[in-house]
Order: structure tokens, then C-alpha cells, then sequence
């Protein structure tokens, strides 16, 4: 590397920016000039970077090393010892193999859930699971903490899996803005939050595109407790957090009861109406799920919901649902619910029209774009079959043996011996943090590779110092999107920090496996064979790119793949002929009712959307002692819990602030900026609060991202959400996380 680089443009999850450099430091960063609207996240990147958190150099827990079962305990606790790389390697290298002639790869877990950083070849995730393959394979996860409800649920009612869903069948924005005359957003459409998508966005639009519904007069509903999941000028309907699915029954109640319901559309496309019908009208429970019914439930009076059950009966109508409302207990219900909702309104397969979900969530759903694909890092095959849902990662580790069910199936927990993480922070991203912190007292050894000292970092035995990416050479390209990019290396790594290839090609060697880890390629081999290929796709595609060494020139080019033509219609040809074009459910409809999931014999979901009071809400018993729900939403000012301690030293950043209701904090006596304690009986964290009249009363609202870093009473000192939540699967279907199912109170310190 020299000392000097020219500023050259690098994406990220939250979209491109140019860099600026000075003798090997980033000094700053620029927006990228074409991105009408920039996120403003990269701000903090100069000091992140270079931040003192950064781990300089291969650190193993003395603990670990002096070895002994009791050593576990001071996981967490306990001093690092740096050693030099070519020590480190072999003792990890060495440990693995113990692990795996000891146990079998079978008691690795190398699910290792997390964003990692952007660039196609550097992902972490990619990384680490092709190493684990040819070490013979590990226990992985699936699904995600985003949506895993959805991905189970959304297969059984529409036929196909939830990531093709989002990417692939649903409304455009143009087609949005030219066709939907009511948009029902339950969760809301969160600019915050489509500053972000996996692997970049580089044209933030959601912002542009409400200003356009605005102009144009479309209706917008907000069915949320924060009236900011929307931008502004939207109908705010502060529902209760954890009860849309009463609410979308109440307005099912009124369409169903004033005669509303598209009868031939629900004859032709779906199955088991009459079924769910029996259970709406009350003729199979004795509870009729009127809109008064739900009022009583939801927060939102019987009018109003009726009212927005005539506006969604005479207009265009899309329903849309956040990630957000699916990561609460029974959370595939809503999913589940609002697709019947659209089914009962009959415009699916309309233009403007039906359902969607995730608009918002991140920024590339929506977009028109041609999905090209390609660019992936092959992981190979894992010889390993067993597989956990991702957020059941502390259930396993305290559990092993032990039965659970997942999606019609019963299975068992793995044993567990060695933890590897890559490109993750489950100590950010876990719910029930307390309980997480025994779970990783169980496994013998943890390894973590990690730019810096977070939370789980501070928590394993061995630590691999990785880089960023702006200390590597790499390709950016994201789904959603119409950029490529030469990712180029700005500045020399930090400290003694490695690439993750780099760090596995070394452990690869060490273990006789060095040529299938690496097929005989160096970093830069690799990036041009995966550029190579990608060239062969877009051609094949009419699209001729220039070779690599003029992507290197050129920095990045807009591929012609966006714009209102790659616009499509989701379910039109579905609708226009189900017997010619049938969904690949059982019965080639929409399932409104399920056999397949009748027959799972679940009582918390039976072959119909249904609502089930959660065991956590502002209604259950336990709000008598803690009167507060909380929502859990990702940061607007960064991503997760990336380039936190850069955050965390900015003046009264931390602890994070808690939005609540003047209501609520006067009834608690607190003034705005107050430090205040939040507990319920799993654990406890410092907040600050903030007053605002942009959330609903009853209801408070901390955002994750913060490093958990517990007092010596056990109280988290930065305000992560993560040691309130609850650890337990949204339902027997999904097994996802319920993070927002959380009820707390709030004092001032
Ligand atoms: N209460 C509550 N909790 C939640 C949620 C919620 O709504 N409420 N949301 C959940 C959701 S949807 C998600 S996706 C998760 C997010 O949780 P995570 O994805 O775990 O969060 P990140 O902070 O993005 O973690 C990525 C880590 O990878 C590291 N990293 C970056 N680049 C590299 C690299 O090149 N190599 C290596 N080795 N490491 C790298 C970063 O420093 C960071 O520590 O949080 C979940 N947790
Ligand atoms: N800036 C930024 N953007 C991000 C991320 C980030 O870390 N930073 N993370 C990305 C990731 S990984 C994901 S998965 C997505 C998540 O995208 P989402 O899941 O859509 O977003 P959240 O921010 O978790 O929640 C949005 C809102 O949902 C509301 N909400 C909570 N519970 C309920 C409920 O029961 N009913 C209703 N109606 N509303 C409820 C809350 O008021 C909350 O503000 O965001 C992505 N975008
Ligand atoms: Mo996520």
C-alpha cells in the first residue's frame, strides 16, 4: 500500500460513499453523488476505523489457555492473552482438530448469524461456513432474526419461499405510486431503516417515493405505536403493540358482515375461507371478532377500524406488514392474517394492489430491478445435516439433547463444544442477554474473528483480529440493486488484523486442508474469478462489462437494470388463471386454510389465522407489574450494533435513549434527558429519557445496537434492549425471535 490513495467511492450495507484518505487514515467521508438521498451513517466511520476498541492482535482468554472445566466461568471475565498470529493459528487450528477427533463435527456450531460487512467476496459468513465444509461441516442455523416467522409461515399460504416473495413478488414503488390509492402499513414504511440493505443501496429512495404518494393524494395509514415508522403526513393508528392480527379480524369482521368480500375473488384463488369464516363470525369459538371485539384488544376504536375496513373495500389497496410486527410471539400470525385480509379485499394480482411485506425494512425491497444474482463466494457442501432456527442459539447451548419442534418436525438440540463466530455480535443481537451469558459458559471453546472488542468478542476464549473493508480489495453488488462496485483498499489493516480468508487459508493449511479451502487462489484469484463469471451472466444477460482491471479504473458502473419497465405485477397471472399458473401450496391457492398446518397439531396456530393473546402485553396480567410494552427497533443512526464504541463516545449518546410517552413519564415523574433504570425480571439497563408525544402511552421504545457492558450488579450500563427481551421461539412454526413480546417498568435513577 502507499501512504497516499486518491478518494475513491466504497459501498456498505448502508450505501456507497467516497472515502477520504491521509497517510493511511481515513480523514472522512463524501456522499455519493448520484444517491438522491444519502444516508448519513458513514459520518462515523473515521472515527470507528481507527477507534481504540479495534482488536490489534490475536488474543486467547488465560483462562482458556491455563485450561480446566471451572476456566469456563470466567468467560467474559477474564484477561486476554496476545500472542503472536503464527501461536494463535496453531493452537486454533490444533483445538479444532481436537474438537472434531473428541466429538465430531457435529458438536460445531458455525451458524455465526450476523450482517457482517458488505462486498462479495470478503463476507464473513460465506467465509467461515466454506471453511467449516471442508473441515468436515458443522451445526448451522436457519432463517434469520429478520423474518424468520415469515419464512416459515409464508410458504404454507403462498407456495414459495419468503426471500422470492419479497425480491421477487411484489409491487413496485412506481407501481405503487401509480396505481394504490390506500396504502395500510402495519408496522409502517421506516426510512430509518431503508437507509440499509443487505450488501448496499445506493439509490435511497423511499423518502422520494412518499413525497410523490403525498403529491399525488394516496392515502397512508400508519398502524403503529410510533408514529414515526412513517414519513410524515400518514394517519397515525397507534395500535397496541402485539395485536395487528385483532385488528386486521376486526376489519375482516366488517368486510365479511357488511357483505364486502370479494366472493369470486376467494372462490377462484383461495382455499378454506368458509373455515376461517366460522371462526371470524364466532360460529366455531363463541367469540365474534367484531370491530368492537378488537377495539377492546387493539387500542383502536371500533369506528376507525371500520372505517379503514370501507375506505380498503372501495380503493385500491395495499396492506403492507413490517419485519418488525413478525418478531413478537406468535408472529406469524399477522403474515398470515393480512394475506387473508388482501385475499377477503380481492385485489391481489391487481397493479397497486394486495399484499406486501418488508417495504421499508431494508431499502432494496420495492425497487424495479432486474435480479441478476451471481457474485457469490462458493460455501460448498456441509457434510453436517443438523440445523437450529437462529434465534434458538441459547436454548441449544443450555439444552443439548433436548426436543423441540420446528415446522411440523421434531428434532433434537446438538451437543455443543466449539462456538465459531464470524461477522456477527450475538451479544447485541440476542434477546435475554443474562441467559445468553450462561449459554456461552456451556461450550468448551469460542472463537470469534472480529474487527473489534464488542460485547461477544470480550465473551470467547480465542480472538482473531479481522479487517474492515475498507483494508481489502473487494466487489460490492447487492440484490435490489443496480451498482457495481470496485471495493478498493484504502488503507493497510489496523494493527496485525487479517482478511478472514486470509485467517482461514492459514488455519486450512494448518489442518492439511489448505487446497480445497482454497482451490489454489489467492484473494485477488478469487476476485477475478468471481468477476469473470459474473461478466459471463451479464452477457448472457445483453449486458457487456469491461474487465477488472477497468472496473479497478472505473470504480463503479450503473448496470442498466433499473427503472419502471422491470416493474411487474405480482400474482397477476395467478389471478388471471390459477388452474394454468396454480401457487405451489397443496392445493395450488392461497391457503386461507392450511391441512398441513392443522395437521401439526399446534394449539397456539391451527389451520387458520387466529389471534392468541401473547404471554407478554399490555393486557396479560403481568402489566399489572410492568406497565410498559416495549419495541425494540433497529438504530436510525447506524447499523445494528456496527462502529458502536465510536458512537458511544459521542457526549450523552449513551446510555441510549428510551422514547416515552409525556403521559407515562409524568405518572413516573421523569423530565427528558432524565437517567432512568428499565427492568423487568429478566434483567435491567440505564436509559435516558426522551418525552415525545410520537409514541403511544403505555408504550416505550429503545433501540438495539448498544454493547452490552453489565455493572457489577448485573445492570447494563448502555441501554441494550437485549437484556429485557424474551428468549423464546415466536411460535412452534417459526421458532423466530420474539424480541418485541416484552412488558418492563421504568424508574428514574
Ligand atoms: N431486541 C431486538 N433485538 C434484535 C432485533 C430487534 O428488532 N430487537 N433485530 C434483530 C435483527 S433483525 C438482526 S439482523 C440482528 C443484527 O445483529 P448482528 O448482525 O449480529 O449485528 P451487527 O452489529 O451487524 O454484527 C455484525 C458484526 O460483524 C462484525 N464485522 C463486520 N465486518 C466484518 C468482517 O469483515 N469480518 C468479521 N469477522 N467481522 C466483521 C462487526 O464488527 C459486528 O460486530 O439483531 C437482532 N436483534
Ligand atoms: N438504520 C438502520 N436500518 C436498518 C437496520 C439498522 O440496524 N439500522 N437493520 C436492518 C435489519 S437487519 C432489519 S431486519 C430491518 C428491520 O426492519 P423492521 O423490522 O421493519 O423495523 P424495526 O425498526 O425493528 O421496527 C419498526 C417499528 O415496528 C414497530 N412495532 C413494533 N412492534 C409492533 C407491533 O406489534 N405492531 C406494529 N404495528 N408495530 C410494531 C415499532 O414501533 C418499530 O419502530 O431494518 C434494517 N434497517
Ligand atoms: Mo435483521
Amino acid at each position: 500500500m502507499t501512504s497516499k490513495t486518491e478518494n475513491r467511492v466504497t459501498t456498505s450495507h448502508w450505501g456507497a460513499f467516497r472515502i477520504l484518505t491521509d497517510d493511511n487514515r481515513i480523514v472522512g467521508t463524501e456522499a455519493f453523488a448520484p444517491d438522491p438521498h444519502p444516508s448519513a451513517i458513514p459520518g462515523i466511520l473515521p472515527a470507528a476505523v481507527h477507534h481504540a476498541s479495534r482488536v490489534a492482535r490475536p488474543s486467547i482468554r488465560r483462562g482458556w489457555l491455563q485450561g480446566g472445566e471451572r476456566a469456563r466461568e470466567l468467560r467474559g471475565r477474564d484477561e486476554f492473552v496476545e500472542l503472536p498470529w503464527d501461536e494463535a493459528l496453531d493452537i486454533t487450528a490444533a483445538e479444532l482438530q481436537r474438537v472434531i477427533a473428541e466429538h465430531g463435527n457435529g458438536s460445531i456450531f458455525g451458524g455465526s448469524y450476523g450482517w457482517a460487512s458488505a462486498g462479495r467476496f470478503h463476507h464473513a459468513l460465506g467465509q467461515v461456513h466454506r471453511f467449516l465444509n471442508v473441515s468436515g461441516g458443522y451445526v448451522s442455523s436457519v432463517a434469520s432474526y429478520s423474518t424468520a416467522a415469515a419464512q416459515a409461515m409464508v410458504p404454507h399460504v403462498f407456495g414459495m419461499h419468503f426471500l422470492k416473495f419479497m425480491w421477487a413478488w411484489q409491487n413496485a414503488w412506481p407501481t405503487i405510486a401509480q396505481h394504490t390509492q390506500t396504502l395500510v402499513m402495519f408496522g409502517g414504511i421506516n426510512p430509518k431503516n431503508s437507509q440499509v440493505s443487505m450488501g448496499g443501496v445506493t439509490h435511497h429512495e423511499t423518502d422520494g417515493w412518499f413525497r410523490e404518494f403525498a403529491r399525488s393524494g394516496m392515502r397512508r395509514i400508519n398502524i403503529s405505536p410510533q408514529s414515526t415508522d412513517t414519513p410524515a403526513g400518514a394517519d397515525w393508528l397507534p395500535v397496541i403493540p402485539g395485536t395487528d392480527t385483532a385488528m386486521m379480524l376486526g376489519i375482516a369482521h366488517a368486510l365479511e358482515s357488511e357483505d364486502r368480500v370479494d366472493r369470486a375473488f376467494i372462490e377462484r384463488c383461495t382455499t378454506g375461507y368458509d373455515r376461517f369464516a366460522s371462526y371470524l363470525l364466532g360460529q366455531s369459538d363463541g367469540v365474534a371478532k367484531t370491530p368492537e371485539w378488537a377495539a377492546e384488544i387493539c387500542g383502536i376504536d371500533a369506528e376507525s377500524i371500520r372505517k379503514l375496513a370501507h375506505t380498503m373495500a372501495s380503493t385500491r389497496t395495499l396492506i403492507t406488514v413490517a419485519w418488525s410486527v413478525q418478531r413478537a410471539q406468535n408472529g406469524e400470525q399477522p403474515f398470515w392474517m393480512a394475506a387473508t385480509l388482501a385475499a377477503m379485499l380481492g385485489q391481489i394480482g391487481l397493479p397497486g394492489g394486495g399484499i406486501g411485506y418488508g417495504y421499508g425494512a431494508i431499502g432494496g425491497v420495492g425497487v424495479s430491478v432486474k435480479r441478476l444474482g451471481g457474485l457469490t463466494f462458493p460455501q460448498g457442501d456441509n457434510p453436517v445435516t443438523d440445523s437450529i432456527p437462529v434465534a434458538r442459539i441459547a436454548d441449544m447451548l443450555l439444552n443439548p439433547g433436548k426436543p423441540y419442534d420446528f415446522n411440523g418436525e421434531r428434532r433434537n438440540y446438538a451437543d455443543i463444544r466449539l462456538v465459531y463466530w464470524c461477522g456477527g455480535n450475538p451479544f447485541h443481537h440476542h434477546q435475554d442477554l443474562n441467559r445468553l451469558q450462561q449459554a456461552f459458559r456451556q461450550p468448551e471453546t469460542v472463537i470469534v474473528h472480529e474487527p473489534w472488542w464488542t460485547a461477544t468478542a470480550k465473551r470467547a476464549d480465542i480472538v482473531l483480529p479481522a479487517t474492515t473493508p475498507y483494508e481489502r480489495e473487494d466487489i460490492g453488488r447487492a440484490m435490489g440493486d443496480s451498482y457495481l462496485f470496485h471495493m478498493p483498499q484504502l488503507i493497510d489493516p489496523l494493527g496485525e488484523a487479517r482478511d478472514d480468508y486470509a485467517i482461514f487459508s492459514e488455519l486450512a493449511r494448518r489442518m492439511g486442508l489448505e487446497q480445497e479451502f482454497t482451490l489454489g487462489r489467492s484473494s485477488e484469484d478469487w476476485l477475478l474469478h468471481l468477476y469473470d463469471e459474473f461478466r459471463q451472466l451479464t452477457r448472457a444477460n445483453g449486458i457487456d462489462l469491461p474487465d477488472f482491471e477497468e472496473l479497478r479504473r472505473r470504480n463503479w458502473i450503473d448496470l442498466p437494470v433499473r427503472g419502471a419497465e422491470f416493474a411487474q405485477t405480482p400474482f397477476a397471472e395467478f389471478r388471471d388463471n390459477p388452474e394454468a399458473a396454480p401457487l405451489q401450496t397443496p392445493s395450488g391457492r392461497i391457503e386461507i386454510f392450511s391441512e398441513t398446518i392443522a395437521d401439526f397439531g399446534y394449539d397456539e396456530c391451527p389451520g387458520h389465522p387466529c389471534w392468541r393473546a401473547p404471554d407478554e402485553w399490555l393486557g396479560s396480567e403481568l402489566a399489572t407489574r410492568y406497565p410498559l410494552h416495549l419495541v425494540s427497533p433497529q438504530p436510525g443512526d447506524k447499523l445494528h450494533s456496527q462502529m458502536e464504541s465510536a458512537i458511544a463516545d459521542q457526549p450523552g449518546a449513551r446510555p441510549g435513549a428510551i422514547e416515552i410517552n409525556p403521559v407515562d413519564a409524568s405518572a413516573r415523574e421523569l423530565g427528558d434527558g432524565d437517567l432512568v433504570t428499565v427492568f423487568n425480571e429478566r434483567g435491567a439497563c440505564r436509559a435516558r429519557a426522551h418525552i415525545s408525544d410520537d409514541i403511544r402511552p403505555g408504550v416505550v421504545s429503545l433501540p438495539t445496537g448498544a454493547w452490552f457492558d453489565p455493572d457489577s450488579e448485573g445492570t447494563d450500563t448502555q441501554g441494550n434492549p437485549n437484556v429485557l427481551t424474551r428468549d423464546l421461539g415466536t411460535s412452534r412454526i417459526g421458532q423466530g425471535s420474539s424480541a418485541h413480546t416484552t412488558l418492563v417498568e421504568i424508574t428514574r435513577l
